[in-house]
């Protein structure tokens, strides 16, 4: 199947498809997809990260592990956490709280036309000709329902069990709101975004609603962690740093331009940083309730949409209250990556 195929079709007839994913079906090379309707079509799709096909044979994709049988186990946890570098929690939040998360999320997708409403706007039907470009901000700033959801209850206790004390999280939140069609990210660590508090920090990675893999998940590469010698100067390395003496650095200095030659990928290829670091790309049929929580020099990717629905996550951020915080992301205003962010030296 190619994804014209997946994205045509009257609204009634994509509510009743249903795709499964044969997972022992990654060991032939190309990622087969069951499209069930009552016409029983089979048909295929290759996944790709970044607009570049993925290798999907059984040594280089897999599927995470599952550790929500420790979830409440703080030993347990934190060594799958040393072991693995992440620590993957099917169901482990309360469905309904990311139900309502992702019906105000809607909510604002609807307000800001980037739906098509001849389909019921629960399912996050890509505008195909949408007149705003859209606002991420807008979409998780001052969202009381996403802002339990990730920073109260459950979210919060697992990163007291994680840490073991007090936990304090990012102010700002990431909100990915992929269209049908869109591109993930390039694989990266998360370290080289946030590095000026504490290396002692998890992302959580949570999607909105279900995320199968067509739509577009997160992807951990397999014992990245466990490379830090060999990326020792990526992982050192900090985005928002410029070279003022650079014909550029007024671009940089008012905000006009994001970043001068480098924006924090590691690699551009998910197939070809595999083939360097060794490990498979694990990822899985996300569902709403499942967290996927992971450290800062743990490698990760996300994988192309190749739906027409809006893939809905939200990446979050936890440390210690005692420990230094990187002050691009906290406070009432973030400064994230603008102007004030910026660090410039003479290169
Ligand atoms: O959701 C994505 O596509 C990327 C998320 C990510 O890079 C992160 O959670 O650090």
């Amino acid at each position: 199947m190619n994804s014209a195929d997946f994205t045509s079709g009257d609204a009634q007839k994509h509510k009743t498809l249903q795709i499964q994913v044969f997972v022992h079906c990654v060991h032939c090379g190309v990622m087969v997809f069951m499209v069930g309707s009552s016409a029983m079509q089979t048909t295929e799709l290759s996944l790709t990260s970044f607009g570049l096909a993925l290798d999907t044979s059984e040594h280089t994709f897999g599927e995470l592990r599952d550790s929500s049988d420790i979830a409440h186990n703080d030993a347990a946890l934190r060594q799958r956490m040393a072991e693995d570098g992440y620590c993957f929690l099917r169901n482990y939040l309360d469905k309904g709280q990311v139900h309502a998360a992702r019906i105000e999320i809607i909510r604002r997708l609807v307000e800001q036309e980037l739906l098509d409403l001849n389909y019921p706007a629960i399912d996050a039907i890509t505008n195909p000709t949408p007149r705003t470009g859209k606002n991420h901000e807008a979409l998780s700033k001052n969202n009381r329902s996403l802002h339990e959801l990730l920073y109260t209850g459950r979210m919060i206790a697992l990163y007291e069990r994680l840490l073991g004390g007090p936990v304090r999280h990012f102010d700002f939140t990431w909100f990915r709101a992929v269209p049908g069609g869109g591109q993930g990210i390039y694989p990266h660590c998360d370290i080289v975004y946030m590095g000026r508090g504490t290396f002692n920090l998890f992302t959580a990675w949570t999607p909105i609603g279900d995320v199968p893999l067509e739509l577009g998940g997160l992807m951990i590469l397999e014992g990245s962690h466990r490379q830090a010698d060999r990326l020792r100067s990526y992982l050192s390395r900090d985005v928002d740093r410029y070279c003022t003496n650079y014909p550029d650095a007024g671009e940089i200095e008012s905000g006009s331009k994001q970043w001068q030659d480098w924006d924090g990928r590691l690699s551009s290829s998910a197939a070809t940083l595999c083939e360097k670091l060794g490990g498979r790309w694990l990822t899985t049929n996300f569902e709403a309730g499942d967290v996927l929580t992971f450290g800062m020099a743990t490698v990760h990717a996300s994988l192309d949409n190749h739906t027409n629905r809006f893939r809905l996550s939200s990446d979050s951020r936890y440390q210690l209250a005692s420990d230094p915080v990187d002050e691009r992301w906290i406070g009432e205003d973030p400064i994230a990556h603008g102007p004030a962010g910026k660090k410039g030296k003479v290169c």
